[in-house]
């Protein structure tokens, strides 16, 4: 078979084959809505090819995480959505006897390979924007349900004709419903850029409409056409920003009112997936009207339009449907390190992992509030080049970064200058998140570089995207850092 991605097909096989052989698996995987999609995805694959298995989370796959997954009893580890990065500690345990690695990710690996390494990088595709965790999960998937069909055809054959009249050879999943957990995955991992996903990801998503488990269509590209209310829906989305709707509580109100639509059913506001294409037509071409009336520029309009990867088995209204609200519910979980309850989630249970899922984005997204009414109130530091707060232990740090962001262009709060921000991440080190802004990257503002050589400076390390960045560095190291990424990002903007 070639599988869903050929590039992969042969070296899923032999993954798949070395798993069909074990005994008992321990499955690890990373927590954030791609990694829970992959363990959802390999939980699945496994349990249909009735191998036992085990499931861990790890926020980071780092050295102790590693020898704590060494020290159990299986001889094999299947890691998902990581372990090409730490190939090089894995492969010591591997050299060791301690257990044979079976991976699916599509970060880049460090320098060491190993057998069982299914990565679209090693293959010439793009981990960052066409392939997922997700995605190389579900290669793997399609490739053990294809492997545990072939052995099963050979025993039906030496068993004769009598099995095919008992039902024997009856189709078994083929595990392309899965698809639309990669689908999830890959939107998760933000890889739909320019409003689809492409290459390896289009790939997966048409198996999945073939399941009859993905459905896709060309929609209004904002975020929460599902569970939003219509005026909710206008008002939150800022990415392409319209002025008099964007952040306009009374502005996206008197726009929808304008329109003479049923905006209201049983007293409750309508929703976008509620709405005929008729009334969706009339609100879309409204609001490109709006949009270039206001003097939005023709490139940002287009982003107004986009793919939308719907779900079709999940009931309209819920976040389950929309790939999209799929994965930020997930994320949700994956951030207040609930991975229990976003692989609930993906598994299908609908009753309590579901509700604790669906509090926990509340909750996130109260804190995020409160957050940025923090930093708003107690403002920043302004440096030449940056901008920074400590938040201490008032923010956590798993969401001071997305605070950060958020908070910029409010009072005090520039978004002509980086920010950053600094957040206790325990007794002994802080942790960095830095944002910047589309326009200060196309001057020239790279703060993967920045967060990288600052952190490093002062002891510490890490890395990210030009548009935002993390890094982690031992505790009072807050101004060397500031002072040495204000000189980066002076020379980068110079
Ligand atoms: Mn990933």
């Amino acid at each position: 078979m070639t599988g869903p991605v050929p590039e992969l097909a042969d070296r899923a096989t032999a993954c798949a084959e070395h798993l069909l052989e074990t005994d008992r698996v321990v499955l690890a995987s990373h927590i954030d809505a791609d990694g829970l999609t992959s363990a959802a995805i390999a939980a699945q694959a496994l349990e249909r090819a009735a191998i036992p298995f085990e499931t861990v989370f790890e926020k980071q796959l780092d050295a102790d995480a590693i020898e704590a997954i060494a020290e159990t009893e299986y001889d094999t580890v299947l890691f998902t959505d990581f372990g090409s990065g730490q190939l090089d500690v894995i492969g010591e345990y591997e050299d060791a006897g301690a257990f044979t690695p079976v991976i699916a990710d599509h970060h880049q690996p460090a320098n060491r390979d190993t057998e069982y390494h299914l990565n679209p990088l090693l293959f010439g595709i793009d981990g960052a924007s066409e392939l997922s965790g997700a995605g190389a999960s579900y290669v793997l998937a399609r490739a053990l349900a294809e492997e545990s069909d072939g052995s099963d055809g050979a025993t039906v054959a030496a068993d004769g004709g009598a099995a095919v009249a008992t039902g024997a050879t009856e189709p078994r999943a083929d595990n392309r419903d899965l698809a639309a957990l990669a689908v999830v995955g890959a939107v998760g991992d933000m890889q739909a850029s320019g409003g689809e996903l492409h290459g390896a990801n289009e790939r997966i998503v048409a198996e999945g409409v073939d399941a009859g488990v993905v459905e896709t269509s060309t929609d209004l590209a904002l975020y929460g056409k599902q569970t939003r209310p219509l005026p909710k829906l206008l008002e939150y989305a800022t990415d392409v920003y319209i002025p008099g709707i964007s952040n306009d509580e009374n502005g996206a109100l008197r726009f929808l009112d304008d329109l003479d639509l049923e905006l209201k059913r049983d007293g409750e506001w309508r929703r976008w997936s509620g709405l005929t294409s008729d009334e969706k037509q009339t609100i879309a071409s409204a609001l490109v009207k709006r949009a270039v009336s206001r003097g939005v520029p023709a490139t940002k309009i287009e982003q107004l339009v986009g793919t939308a990867y719907v779900l079709p088995e999940e009931p309209v209204g819920t976040e389950l449907r929309d790939a999209s609200e799929f994965s930020t519910l997930l994320n949700a979980t994956a951030r207040y390190e609930r991975a229990d309850v976003g692989l609930g989630v993906c598994l299908g249970d609908r009753d309590g992992a579901l509700e604790r899922a669906r509090t926990l984005l509340r909750n996130h997204r109260r804190n995020l509030s409160t957050g940025i009414d923090l930093v708003t109130r107690e403002g920043v530091t302004h440096e030449e080049n940056v901008q920074w707060f400590h938040a201490g232990d008032e923010i956590r740090e798993t969401i001071v970064g997305i605070v950060a962001g958020m908070a910029m262009g409010n009072e005090g709060i520039s978004r002509s200058k980086p920010i950053i921000a600094f957040a206790a991440k325990n007794d002994d080190e802080v942790k960095i998140s830095t944002r910047g802004t589309h326009n200060l990257v196309r001057q020239g503002l790279d703060l993967s570089v920045v967060a990288g050589e600052a952190s490093r400076a002062v002891g510490g390390d890490g890395g990210g995207h030009n548009v935002a960045a993390g890094a982690t560095v031992p505790k009072g190291n807050e101004d060397a850092f500031v002072e040495r990424a204000d000189e980066i990002v002076g020379e980068q903007l110079s």
